[in-house]
Formats: structure tokens, sequence, C-alpha cells
């Protein structure tokens, strides 16, 4: 078994540099696709989110790691397809209508990513209709929300109500989050889900999906 200890330690310090370069020495010493991003990528990634989750490390640390993360997928990227590796699920997700705080929604966004999962991102200000056609249009099995605006949050409940209209409500689940957003109001608009934080949110899709 190949060891990714080095990997994992850097992608956790946020060194873009030394991911890139220990995951194309990964490649060239023929460990395999699926357990360079399993066991060293998204691995580094999990350690990240239980941190955060903890409190032990805060938004520009996890930042900073998301990018080292991409740099590791920027180099297997062309390979993962080859390999035959599919996500573990798809997603849409944004900011909603009337709202244009993205910090967030890219840190969740970036968490998504770091556990496997085929993230769209369709930024912010996001009308209810285009999340409901990413149903339909990307094949995507989770649409995730985020409001940071008191004034925003009832483009949520928008959202849900419009994808209930379309008929496609049981092919997805739905997450919400953002700082004025709570279980309560999750509860309250039909939403599938609440998270907290980024971290969170990754826990909460894989419950959802029944994924391990
Ligand atoms: Co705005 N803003 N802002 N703002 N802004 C807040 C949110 C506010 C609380 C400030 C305040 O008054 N104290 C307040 C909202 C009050 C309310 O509604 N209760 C506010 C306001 C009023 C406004 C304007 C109306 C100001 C004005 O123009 N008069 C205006 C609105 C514009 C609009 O959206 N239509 C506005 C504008 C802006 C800027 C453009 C200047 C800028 C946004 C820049 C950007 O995002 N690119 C901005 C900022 C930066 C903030 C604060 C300072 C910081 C927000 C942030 O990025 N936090 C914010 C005050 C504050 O929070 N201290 C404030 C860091 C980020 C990592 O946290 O987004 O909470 P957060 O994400 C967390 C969790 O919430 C969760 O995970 C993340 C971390 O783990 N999460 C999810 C988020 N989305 C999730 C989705 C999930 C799950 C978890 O599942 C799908």
């Amino acid at each position: 078994m190949y060891d990714f200890t080095q990997l994992k330690g850097k992608l956790f310090e946020g060194d873009v540099a030394a991911v890139e370069e220990l995951t194309r020495k990964a490649v060239n010493d023929k460990a395999p696709v699926k357990e360079i991003l399993n066991n060293g990528l998204i691995a580094g990634m999990d350690i990240v989110g239980k941190k955060f989750k903890a409190n032990d490390i805060f938004v520009p640390e996890v930042l900073l790691s998301a990018k080292a993360m991409q740099s590791g997928m920027k180099v297997l990227e062309p390979l993962l397809a080859g390999a035959g590796i599919k996500p573990i699920a798809k997603i849409v997700i944004g900011t909603v209508k009337g709202d244009l705080h993205d910090i967030g929604k890219n840190l969740v966004s970036m968490m998504f990513k770091g556990a496997g999962i085929e993230v769209f991102d369709y930024g912010i200000d996001v009308q209810p209709e285009r999340f409901v056609s990413a149903v339909k249009e990307k094949g995507v099995n989770v649409i995730a929300l985020s409001s940071l605006l008191t004034t925003s949050m009832p483009s949520m409940k928008k959202t849900i109500d419009a994808l209930k209209a379309s008929g496609a409500s049981s092919d997805v689940k739905v997450i919400i989050g953002g700082a004025p957003v709570t279980q309560e109001y999750a509860d309250q608009i039909g939403a599938d889900a609440y998270a907290s934080d980024a971290a969170s949110a990754v826990d909460k899709v894989k419950e959802l999906l029944g994924i391990k």
C-alpha cells in the first residue's frame, strides 16, 4: 500500500506546490488513481473537515487546504475517467436569489469536491428555476442552498416549492445552510437537511444518500 502520510500532511498545511508535486509523484510511482484520490486527497480533506468542525482550524486554513486539494485534483482529473471512478454524488450548489454572499457557499462547495462529489456551482443570486433545471440538465441528486440574509431565506422556500411543482422533488434531496438558517427553518420549509458548517454539510449529504 502506498504511503500517503506526506501528501495528507501537506494538504492539511495548505501547501499547494507540495500537494501537486506529491500527487504527480504518486502517479509516477504507479499508485492506483483511486487510492491517490481516496487515501490521499480526500483523506487529507477529511482531516481538515474534522479539525474545522472542532474549531481547531478556521476559514483561512480551510481555504488554503482546499486550494492545495485543487492542485492535486488538477493532476488526477485527466486520469479519473480512464480509471472508471464515478463521483459519489452530483450536487448543484448556489446562493439563493437576492443574496450575493458567496464565501461560505464556496467553502461548502470545496468541501463537497474534497469528498469526491461532482459539484455544479451556479454562483450567487440563483433563481429557483435554475436549481430545478439542474435536476434534469445535470442529473444532480442533491440541491444545496446557501443564504446569509434573513431577507433571502424565503428564496429557499421558493426553490423547494418550485422543485415540488416540477414533480422532480422525489429524485433529489435539498440541503440548506448559512448563518441565519436553522434546523427549525429547514423543517418548516420542507428541506431534507440542514448543516451549520461546511464539514457538516458533507456528513449530512452522505447521510441523506446513505453513503458510508
Ligand atoms: Co453582508 N451581511 N451584506 N456582505 N456580510 C452579513 C451576512 C450580515 C450578518 C452583517 C451584519 O449586519 N452584521 C448582514 C445580514 C443581516 C441579516 O440578514 N440577518 C449583512 C448584510 C445586511 C448585507 C447587505 C444587505 C449590506 C448592505 O448593502 N446594506 C449586503 C447584501 C448584498 C446582497 O447579498 N444582496 C451585504 C453585502 C456584503 C458584501 C458584498 C460586502 C460581502 C460579501 C462578499 C462575498 O460573499 N463575496 C459581505 C460580507 C463579507 C458579510 C459578512 C461580514 C461575512 C460573511 C462571510 O463571508 N462569512 C457578514 C457578517 C458576518 O458573518 N460576520 C455579513 C464567512 C463565511 C465562511 O461564513 O457565509 O456564514 P458563512 O458560511 C458558513 C456557514 O454559514 C455555513 O458554512 C460556512 C462555514 O463553514 N454555510 C453553509 C454557508 N452556506 C451553507 C450551505 C450549506 C451548509 C452550510 O448547505 C448547502
